[in-house]
């Protein structure tokens, strides 16, 4: 059969997985996969093509989203969800078709599958390899990356009930572009970076959907110990599933721990009200098949990043729900209302043992824009008596790569005169050592999830303007980030729609980039790679 994917950081040998997904993923899934996002740029050229107004697509955009988050690195891998994840889209596009009057509709908005079998044939002709010219592939490959982490973050915020029309079009045209043979190299380009500069509203909105639910984040000490009680360990990003998670669990004697990416949902006041809601348990994605074994509760997974669980016993313990999956982990659907019953996790908590603790003690994060603002003052003066020389913004996600030791060792040898600024899953890799503060401003200071990179980008905006200065690449910030999935291609994007020149990317260059257009991004952004931390430390400093 084989199967084509380099979306991801860990692309086998740096170039592309072939026969097995590094991350655990099938040549089934892989194809499947791929058939959802042919069917989707499919119903993005209808809705382009027909100039449909968005806001009359009913549950297709909401089911374009999750569509999309479903075939993001390690969302979901179970073949009979995506499968019935593709006959829904179908149902949905075939409708949508029915209502306009295109001549000649393109491929991926006809065609027609029946059976499983007849899927993975289509896939096998439809996938990214279909693309023959390398750098149009890489482009539209860009284009469709940026936008699974822009619908990542959208779906996020529609579950709070925030929607954007603009936003939601806008995908639609950029998944259709990918369609367009007409479209030239620089057509394409330009493109990528209208998907930053969407990527940039896309984080706006889910930021004040978060902050205008569950408060504004603030600086809190996130307890990474254990208590005596049954417990549940929540994982993922999506606040409106731990918010429901600790409702139902009030009162119920089961403690609620975050994991992972959801460790940032202790900074919201929303949440501080929980007794029951006891502290973060265990580190980055990439080490949960040795933290599940010790956690010894039930696990529930609201979005990736899931790692194959090889024991039954795991399995058992692990759920699912909204574009998360795994074959013979229960999924959790949520009512038409968008409510969700958690009882059987609770039910399971209950007859399990307390979380074995691995570690003690805790840590400090929180300072999203609004708790870096509240200090800004002591921030400004800091840089202007030289007591911070420097800032680093090592934002992104960690990975199970061993070169990825570079980003623990870069901040530990980091002068004591720099501060880090990070957000998502790659401050695991450094929110534990014992970095200290410079006059009572922490040396790392955590924002939150990767979405949260957004306030990073604001805070830089901010010391520009405090600093009387025209361009935010003459502030004293280097960009040193970390990647690994299609969330951290849309902050990229966004990045260099706001102007942010000379970003650093590790630990390696996206296997999606061609060479030539690698060079755009190099001569166009000055976009570059990571060499060894002494030399790196050295250039950053010298810069
Ligand atoms: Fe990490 Fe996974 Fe948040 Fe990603 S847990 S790697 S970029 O899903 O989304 O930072
Ligand atoms: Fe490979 Fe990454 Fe694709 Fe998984 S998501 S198959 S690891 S490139």
């Amino acid at each position: 059969m084989g199967m084509f994917c380099y979306q991801c950081q860990e692309a086998a040998g740096g170039r592309g997985c072939t026969i097995r997904g590094v991350c655990g993923k099938t040549e089934e899934v892989s194809a499947l996969q791929d058939l959802i996002v042919y069917i989707l740029k499919g119903i993005g050229y209808i809705v382009t093509e027909a100039n449909l107004n968005v806001e009359e697509l009913g549950e297709l955009n909401y089911e374009m989203l999750n569509g999309l988050f479903m075939t993001i690195t390690n969302a979901n891998f179970d073949p009979d969800a995506l499968e019935r994840e593709i006959y829904k889209l179908l149902d949905l596009r075939d409708s949508l078709l029915a209502r306009t009057n295109i001549v000649n509709p393109h491929d991926a908005a006809v065609f027609t599958v029946r059976s499983r079998a007849e899927m993975l044939e289509k896939a096998a002709t439809v996938g990214v390899l279909a693309t023959e010219n390398e750098d149009v592939r890489s482009l539209r490959q860009l284009i469709t990356l940026g936008v699974k982490g822009m619908a990542a973050y959208t779906e996020h915020a529609e579950n709070l009930g925030y929607r954007n029309p603009e936003l939601q079009k806008f995908m639609y045209r950029a998944l259709a572009a990918t369609l367009d043979d007409s479209l030239s190299a620089d057509e394409l380009t330009s493109l990528a970076l209208d998907t930053g500069k969407m990527g940039v509203t896309a984080m706006g909105m889910l930021h004040e959907a978060n902050t205008s639910r569950y408060g504004k984040p603030e600086a809190t000490v996130v307890n990474i110990g254990v208590r005596n009680n049954p417990a549940i360990l929540i994982s993922g990003h999506d606040l409106t599933d731990l918010e429901q998670l600790l409702e139902q669990t009030a009162g119920t004697g089961v403690d609620v721990y975050t994991h992972g990416e959801m460790l940032p949902a202790h900074y919201y006041p929303a949440f501080k009200k929980y007794p029951h809601f006891v502290g973060n348990y265990g580190n980055a994605w990439w080490k949960q098949i040795t933290e599940f074994e010790t956690f010894r509760g039930p696990i529930l997974f609201t979005t990736n990043c899931i790692v194959p669980p090889r024991k039954e016993e795991i399995r058992n313990r692990i759920f699912t729900t909204g574009s998360a999956g795994y074959p013979g982990c229960r999924h959790i659907e949520a009512d038409e209302f968008g409510k969700k019953d958690f009882s059987p996790i609770i039910e399971l908590a209950k007859r399990l043992p307390p979380p074995v603790e691995i570690e003690s003690g805790t840590i400090v994060g929180g300072f999203a824009y609004d708790q870096v603002m509240a200090v800004a003052d002591k921030v400004v003066d800091a840089v202007k008596s030289g007591a911070i020389k420097k800032f680093f913004v090592m934002a992104g996600c960690d990975g199970r790569m061993k070169e990825r030791e570079y980003y623990t060792e870069f901040a530990r040898k980091l002068p004591s005169d720099t501060v880090i600024l990070t957000a998502g899953c790659a401050k695991y890799r450094y929110n534990k050592l014992p970095l200290g503060d410079i006059g009572g401003i922490p040396r790392v200071l955590d924002a939150g999830q990767c979405n949260d990179s957004y306030s990073l980008a604001l805070i830089a905006l901010k010391l520009k303007e405090a600093f009387g200065l025209e361009d935010i690449n003459d502030l004293p910030i280097a960009f040193n980030i970390a990647w690994y999935e299609q969330k951290a291609v849309i902050v990229l994007l966004a990045l260099l729609y706001l102007g942010v020149k000379n970003i650093h990317l590790g630990p390696t260059l996206p296997a999606f980039l061609s060479p030539n257009v690698a060079k755009v991004l190099v001569e166009k952004f000055g976009i570059g790679g990571i060499t060894d931390v002494d030399s790196d430390i050295a250039m950053f400093m010298g810069a």
